[in-house]
């Protein structure tokens, strides 16, 4: 695979960009080599500045469900750019967004829409403080949240790959106020929330852990972690920002059937262009400026641009048998993937939900954070370059979800898992 563009891309990068990138995780540390830059996508390929293609399972970590330039979403994009980029006041098109989200997601009765995931949860935890009056908030260990300083602790994605849990930069006051419980363990979340009774304003969880690799929430978990915020007057914030509208057209909620208080979403909502939101129940909602004393703000939320991506995203998505062909297609993968690593005796362990699936080079039950960071990541190194060498882009790092999009053909899927086979070979115990 010919990489020489891509090489002189990244060079003079670094001159401008710290590591070359507006993204840590996009600079393969973790995995070592010269990123692909990327010129185009289209469906389930990108292709690079060397004119390589491959079949792309990273999908912009999460809002191409659709695949690249869905012909749908592009049209509804060229439109509206037509009329204008960005007015600073507000539009239609977030009425008709707004609807769409508090119909999928009906513990949603009023949200506020931002430019990021990071922004959504920041938002999200000044709310729950101004609405509870209470500072401290309780967090999983490799839960990853966006970048907002009081999160920055024991953080997964992109803080796990590059083993920095936490971050230099963040004062320690703002970190005291942010307790950390192990995922999936509901025992030391009553024991945070008896210790510092009185003084907790919210929890914030992946209900579908994806940002230490795929760690669905053990039986009951979920259901516990609501009846304890109930029984201790805290709120239930759902970050939701990969798995709205990905693991079900409802999010995770739908599938659990858990009413959070406070969800937060982006990714898929903004079809491909920058947007993040957090909504829940209305009377927590209207503590927020203009309406309540909260402030936030943002001068390109609600972007016209943004909504009209999110919106036909959200309409093709709406359509029925989508997410059943999506199931089937990700079921395929993680079959194909098992089945090679049995034929060819190969320790791993493949952690899905829904088109979520990480490959795990360990044989540890997969339950939180200290369970998948004995994961061997130089193997997955080594499997990672296999698969970007005969044309398969995984993610870049033990510690992230590979995406499944509606685009990804059964031939795509044929095509990786006999790669995956090739590289499982040489991987074999
Ligand atoms: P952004 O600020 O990156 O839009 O969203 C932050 C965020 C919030 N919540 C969850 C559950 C998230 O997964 C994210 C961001 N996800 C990472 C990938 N795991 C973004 C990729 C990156 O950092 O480049």
């Amino acid at each position: 695979m010919e990489l020489k563009r891509s090489q002189e891309l990244f060079e003079e990068a670094k001159r401008y960009l710290p590591g070359g990138v507006d993204s840590p995780v996009r600079a393969f540390k973790a995995v070592g080599g010269t990123p692909p830059f990327i010129t185009r996508g289209k469906g389930s390929r990108i292709f690079d500045a060397d004119g390589n293609e491959y079949i792309d399972y990273v999908c912009s970590w999460g809002p191409l469900i659709l695949g690249h330039s869905h012909p749908r979403v592009i049209d509804a994009i060229k439109q509206a750019a037509e009329n204008g980029t960005t007015f600073g006041a507000s539009t239609e098109l977030e009425i008709t967004l707004a609807k769409m989200v508090t119909t999928a997601m009906p513990s949603i009765e009023m949200l506020r829409f931002v430019s990021s995931g990071t922004e959504a949860t920041m938002s999200a935890l000044r709310l729950a403080r101004a609405f509870t009056g209470r500072d401290k908030i309780i967090k999983f260990a490799g839960g990853y949240h966006g970048h907002s300083d009081g999160l920055l602790v024991k953080g997964g994605s992109g803080l796990a790959t590059l083993g920095l849990p936490d971050s230099p930069g963040v004062p320690k006051s703002y970190t005291l106020n942010t307790l950390v419980a192990p995922y999936n363990d509901i025992e030391a979340v009553a024991q945070l929330l008896h210790k510092y009774s009185g003084e907790i304003a919210g929890v914030i969880v992946e209900p579908i852990a994806a940002n230490m690799g795929v760690i669905p929430p053990q039986p009951g978990f979920l259901e516990s972690l609501r009846q304890l915020t109930i029984d201790n007057d805290v709120l239930l914030i759902f970050d939701e920002v990969i798995t709205g509208f990905r693991v079900a057209y409802g999010g995770a909620q739908s599938v659990f059937k858990i009413t959070p208080d406070i969800t937060c979403l982006g990714k898929i909502i903004g079809g491909g262009l920058p947007v993040g939101a957090y909504g829940g129940r209305r009377d927590i909602m209207e503590m927020i400026a203009p309406v309540g004393p909260v402030y936030q703000a943002g001068t390109l939320s609600g972007n016209p641009l943004a909504m009209t991506a999110g919106i036909e995203t959200l309409k093709v998505l709406s359509q029925p048998g989508n997410y059943e062909r999506l199931e089937k297609t990700s079921a395929k993968m993680e079959k194909g993937i098992a089945e090679a690593a049995v034929s060819l005796n190969c320790r791993l362990r493949i952690s899905r939900f829904a088109s979520l699936l990480t490959v795990f080079f360990t044989d540890n039950q997969l339950v939180d954070f200290e369970s998948v960071s004995g994961a061997d990541t130089a193997k997955f190194s080594w499997f990672f370059h296999r698969l970007l060498e005969n044309g398969i882009y995984w993610p870049p790092s033990q510690y992230e979800a590979a995406f499944i999009s509606m685009a990804h053909s059964d031939e795509d899927i044929q095509k990786t898992i006999e790669i995956i086979g090739m590289a499982l070979e040489h991987l074999k115990d």
